[in-house]
């Protein structure tokens, strides 16, 4: 038991009349540690065995209802009792039971309310199984009771996805009995527990399974397996939820148990729970202990292309007063739309009810008109990828925007001291570096500039948690985290190329190790123009003796900038993706030029080269002090960059890898590379002292 478990009752049994209110009171998130567990099992059974309750209440205490199993208990030893005997006991209650959530009721949350015989919701409350993100299935029941209460192909889609059932949503498929105010949720779940007792319960093991149409269903699963992309967790969702079709409710809960014991054990499940941790402590920032974010309730957005209007759209959808700023009118135009196409997926997916999305953007003010930020809290330029145009901007922004604003520049990869210094407000200054598209990337880097106040990184790190995102702080060198370690990554594959591998092979290499897209796929989806501008403005200070590839820049000189453009590293024909022989020929083209007799390239040395040119450089942006923390590279390559979160990031998996073969693999590509792949004095430190990423605590020099 931890201190806290030890200090409070963690769950309280009171009486109201008939009713036994039962209340689980476990901070933050009413976590159903063992010892939670056992304090709900025996208050279950003391409602059962006290003829003065006629029904039960189970409630939560503190911010939400229960958010699911103590995820920190997954690496002990299995404890009873387990959370799918509490659920069958709470089912096979021959006193009505109703859960009374607010807040999420997520995981073993949502499987207790699915086993009780009532569910009154809270406005604004959530049920989830988001098991599978933890490399899991819900093990408490979920997967069978689930497509008991609603059609089993809707069932599939939660479970598998892991999404969030808004209320609404949840009262609509007959999962909520009602959604309540906050103010009435506990006498309703009470109302509804005593009427309960004239009607016959409602008992989903005793339901049959939903399925309105088989084919539908199987199409579905085929859609879930194919989006796993080697996540095991998913499959075995697929194949629990599946079996509920023939199976009975003993038969299949017995399967559910085996497939949650074999994932709760496994690789993937531990590399995903690792990120899960990895993602809360991205936003630990040192020396903001104790510093109050600045009050921000309008955003200013400067720029209303791709990324402003996204952003805009994003501040929006988060409740955000929000003034959009573009000289040119049609852009604004297009800016206000895609606004609204953002508001309009949030009402779609429940979160967000149509009218409060027509009043949000009927607040947007859209403006040709910069003095239109004189009463932003936080302004963030979104402008072309040019220092001067960005100086000379966050120069105007600093008059014209209140003293106690922040000024955030969307800069990929330029200097943010320089731009902070130029704009004559250095401490107000951060970069906030989204990824595109930024309405729905979870990734946002917080470059943290020289001056830059830790108040004003506060209201960054703020903010960017209010638009959902998990926010990595930086430091400032060219290309920040991410671009920087991409680039090295993105340079060993046009390597690759040279030594006689194609395109389609190398993104099928990667995408085959769990990448969402393989890197010439992401070249022509981002458009190959924004790599080469950088590559242009790099040309000056490459060091002499560079490996260089000039093959993206002939594409680009051929006006081919990927998809946007029809063609880049593929063909784009009817918006599909094609090997091209143009690109085969220019690529054979330049091996000659170079005198590379080319060979072929197996799927196992690109994803080993890949693997060493991402860790050597993650490596140095550590040992620079550019990143905090080994975890937040690994949570910026999943969120930010495709890499498979059921192997935890680039650096966790490294650690199970070896740094020895990495190292070993780093020091090749150095001998074939030369400048820039030069074995990282980190990684040659941790394989010395026979230590992993992991430790990197220890090596924190006082
Ligand atoms: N176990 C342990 N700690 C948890 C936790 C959990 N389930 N959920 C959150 N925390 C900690 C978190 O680490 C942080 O700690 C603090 O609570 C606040 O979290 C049997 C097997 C609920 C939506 O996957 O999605 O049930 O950093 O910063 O942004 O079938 O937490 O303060 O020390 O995220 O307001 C399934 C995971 C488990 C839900 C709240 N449940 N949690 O978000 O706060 S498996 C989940 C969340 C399971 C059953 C299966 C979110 C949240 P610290 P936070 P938030």
């Amino acid at each position: 038991m931890t201190a806290a478990e030890e200090r409070e009752p963690l769950v309280r049994l009171e009486r109201d009349g008939a009713i036994a209110l039962v209340t689980i009171d476990h901070p933050p998130v009413n976590a159903l540690s063992h010892a939670v567990r056992s304090a709900l099992a025996s208050m279950l059974q003391e409602v059962q065995a006290n003829g003065g309750f006629a029904a039960a209440v189970i409630a939560c205490a503190g911010r939400t209802f229960v958010a699911g199993a103590d995820i920190r208990e997954f690496d002990q030893p299995l404890r009873t009792p387990h959370l799918s005997e509490i659920c069958d006991a709470i089912e096979a209650s021959a006193k009505p039971i109703v859960v009374a959530v607010h807040g999420t009721a997520l995981g073993g949350g949502c499987e207790i309310a699915l086993a009780a015989h009532g569910r009154v919701l809270a406005e604004g409350a959530v049920l989830g199984l988001p098991e599978v993100k933890l490399g899991l299935i819900p093990g408490a029941g979920g997967t069978q009771r689930l497509p008991r209460l609603i059609e089993a192909h809707l069932a599939l889609d939660l479970i598998t996805s892991g999404r969030h059932l808004p209320a609404v949503r949840a009262r609509e498929l007959g999962l909520a009995d009602d959604v309540v105010s906050a103010a009435d949720l506990l006498n309703k779940a009470k109302a509804l527990a005593l009427a309960l007792r004239s009607r016959g319960l409602r008992r989903a093991s005793a339901s049959p399974v939903t399925v309105s149409d088989r084919g539908g269903f199987a199409a579905s699963a085929a859609k879930a397996a194919a989006r796993a992309r080697g996540q095991m967790s998913i499959a075995a969702a697929v194949e629990a939820i599946a079996g509920t079709l023939d199976a009975s409710f003993e038969d299949g809960l017995r399967r559910e148990r085996e497939l949650f014991l074999q994932l709760r054990g496994s690789d993937q499940s531990k590399a995903l729970r690792h990120l899960f941790f990895a993602e809360r402590d991205a936003g630990r920032v040192e020396g903001l202990r104790g510093v109050a974010p600045r009050a921000v309730s309008t955003v200013g957005v400067v720029g209303a292309g791709t990324m402003g209007a996204g952003i805009a759209g994003a501040c929006l959808a988060a409740k955000f007063q929000v003034r959009i700023v573009d000289l040119d009118t049609s852009a604004l135009g297009r800016g206000r739309e895609r606004a609204r196409r953002i508001l309009e997926r949030e009402t779609a997916s429940g979160r967000l009810p149509p009218e409060e999305a027509a009043a949000l953007l009927s607040t947007l003010v859209a403006t040709n008109d910069m003095t239109a930020l004189s009463k932003a809290d936080f302004v963030i330029e979104a402008v072309f990828e040019d220092y001067d145009l960005k100086a000379g901007l966050l120069a105007r922004l600093a008059k014209i925007a209140k003293p106690s604003a922040v000024l955030a520049t969307n800069t990929s990869y330029l200097d943010v001291n320089g731009l902070a210094a130029a704009c004559g407000r250095p401490r107000d200054v951060i970069g906030l570096h989204f990824f595109a598209p930024p309405e729905t990337m979870k990734l946002a880097e917080l470059v943290r500039a020289r001056d830059s106040a830790p108040d004003a990184v506060a209201t960054g790190l703020q903010l960017a948690r209010r638009l959902g995102k998990i926010p990595v702080v930086v430091e400032v060198c060219d290309g920040f985290l991410g671009n920087r370690i991409f680039a090295m990554y993105r340079r060993e594959m046009e390597y690759a190329l040279e030594d006689g591998a194609l395109p389609e092979e190398i993104d099928a290499a990667m995408e085959a190790h769990g990448f969402a897209m393989g890197p010439f796929a992401v070249a022509d989806l981002s458009g190959l123009d924004i790599a080469w501008a950088r590559r242009k403005r790099l040309a000056a200070t490459r060091a002499p003796g560079e490996r260089y590839v000039g093959v993206a820049d002939e594409l680009c000189e051929a006006g081919r900038f990927g998809r946007k453009a029809g063609a880049g590293w593929y063909a784009y024909r009817n918006g599909q993706r094609e090997p091209d022989p143009f690109v085969t020929a220019l690529v054979e083209k330049h091996s000659a030029s170079r005198g590379i007799v080319r060979r072929p390239v197996s799927m196992e040395e690109i994803q080993r080269r890949a693997r060493a040119a991402i860790v050597n450089e993650a490596a140095k942006v550590l040992a620079e002090g550019i990143a905090a923390r080994p975890s937040d590279i690994d949570v910026a390559f999943v969120h930010g960059y495709g890499y498979p979160s059921w192997r935890g990031g680039p650096l966790y998996e490294a650690d199970r890898v070896g740094l020895d073969r990495l190292l070993e693999d780093a020091e090749r590509l150095h001998a074939a590379n030369g400048i820039g792949f030069e074995p990282a004095g980190l990684l040659v430190e941790l394989v010395d002292e026979g230590l992993g990423f992991a430790d990197w605590p220890k090596l924190q020099r006082p």
